[in-house]
């Protein structure tokens, strides 16, 4: 039997991974993205997202020519949605990119084809947005042609191993719809598939992000409580995470990407009463950065400098997407400081501007750790403390050794 050719819609985060992974294990995929720039540079086997292991898999994906990229799409045997979902000003899903690529795929769609939605969506956003875009007279969904929902659950960092290791629950118009999607996902899942209906699927990954946010929250919450009883948040849960049935994540400035801080809105808008505690949740984090701030400005004089180091919503990526520090930073300049911004990992990034190591820290009186990213703990903190004004660090994300930042003569919180 003929190989199927596969159609992927959104050479993102998502997209691309998964585009790369069918064809390095033999399907032809023909990837879409409306971004001209994004497709030159995927067509001469280039990346333009920071994801080890990516640029090796693209490569070799187009260079075997199993791999090829277009601003349309084409006649395939299977469609996958692989779009963004942003939250707009009002906190609910804006669908247009979902909608335009639904709406791409209608004139290349015929009898038998499958198509596939990975974006993350509201609860019933496939049967009432997807469908009815797609469908045409003689071409009824669930007979015939095939819909099924597959979210995907990687995380940055970690997609392509992710990608090949976890579960992956796959929703089907029909429960033969998800079988075959299913044989379709077994080119390179090795973890369990497990299979149910459209809206199961929908809900099923904003539960799993909404768990995430509720958690973090909780122990965001903690950290309030704590400083308040003058207690160290980070031990507390660290002893508490002890006990054989508890499990509480990391407080940080807050809780940011384009997923934990965004999906739990989409149970919001669907059922606003019900979801106080979600809703509850997206306050508390979303509430961090402001709570950072305010630790910040109890320790620096009046319009006083400040170093912030770790802009990416978390360690190790190069996303900037609903990033807590950039919010940190905004709170800053608006209090009258000025902050001197520091990543190593963000590049290319005109909008914000990105001081180096030694202009971030130049006269200013405090340093804030904001990310823990791998590369901080390279950083002497001998060579920073002549440069400051002030040595004092705080380091929210309790990261760095922090001996040996007091053996340099910073005062740590
Ligand atoms: N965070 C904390 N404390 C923690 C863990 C995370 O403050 O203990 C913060 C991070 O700093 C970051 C935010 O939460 O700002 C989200 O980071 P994350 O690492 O928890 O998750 P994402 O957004 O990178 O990826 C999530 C994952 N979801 C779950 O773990 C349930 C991933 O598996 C999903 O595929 C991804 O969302 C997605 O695409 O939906």
């Amino acid at each position: 039997m003929a190989l199927p050719r596969i159609c992927i819609l959104g050479l993102g985060y998502i997209g691309l991974p998964t585009a790369g992974m069918f064809a390095v294990n033999g399907m032809p995929v023909l990837g879409v993205d409306v971004n001209s720039a994004v497709v030159s540079q995927v067509a001469k086997g280039g990346v333009h997202i920071a994801e080890p292991g990516l640029r090796t898999v693209i490569q070799a994906a187009v260079g075997s020519g199993a791999l090829r990229v277009s601003e349309r799409p084409e006649p395939s045997d299977v469609f996958i949605i692989a779009v963004p979902t942003p939250l707009t000003a009002e906190k609910r899903a804006d669908l247009s990119f979902v909608e335009e690529a639904s709406s791409m795929i209608a004139p290349c769609l015929a009898k038998g084809n499958m198509v596939i939605v990975e974006s993350t969506i509201p609860p019933r956003t496939t049967e009432k947005t997807v469908i009815p875009l797609i469908e045409r007279p003689g071409l009824k969904a669930g007979v015939d042609f095939d819909v099924v929902h597959c979210p995907e659950r990687v995380i940055p960092g970690k997609i392509l191993l992710e990608l090949v290791e976890n579960d992956r629950v796959i929703g089907g118009i029909t429960a033969e719809a998800a079988r075959r999607a299913e044989a379709l996902y077994r080119a390179f899942v090795r973890g369990k598939i497990l299979l149910t209906d459209l809206v199961t699927a929908e809900m099923v990954k904003l539960v799993e992000n909404s768990f995430r946010d509720v958690n973090v929250a909780f122990a965001n919450e903690l950290s309030r409580i704590s400083a308040v009883l003058g207690i160290n948040a980070r031990e507390v849960i660290s002893l508490a995470n002890h006990h054989p049935r508890v499990r509480i994540l990391d407080p940080g400035p807050g809780v940011g990407g384009h997923c934990i801080a965004v999906d739990p809105w989409f149970i919001a808008e669907c059922v606003p009463n019900e979801a106080r505690l979600i809703r509850a949740a997206r306050a508390v984090n979303d509430g961090m950065p402001a709570f950072v701030v305010d630790r910040i400005i109890a320790r620096v004089p009046e319009k006083a400098k400040v170093a912030l180091w770790g802009l990416t919503y978390k360690a190790d990526v190069d996303d900037l997407r609903e990033s807590p520090s950039l919010e940190v930073a905004r709170l800053l300049r608006e209090g009258g400081f000025s902050a001197g911004l520091f990543d190593p990992y963000v590049r290319n990034a005109p909008e914000i501007e990105v001081a180096t190591l030694e202009e971030s820290v130049k006269d200013a009186s405090l340093i804030v750790l904001l990310v823990g990213h791998r590369d901080f703990r390279f950083i002497n903190p001998r060579v920073v403390a002549p440069l400051v004004r002030e040595k004092r660090l705080l380091d929210v994300k309790q990261f760095l050794d922090r001996a040996e930042w007091e053996a340099a003569g910073f005062i740590c919180h």
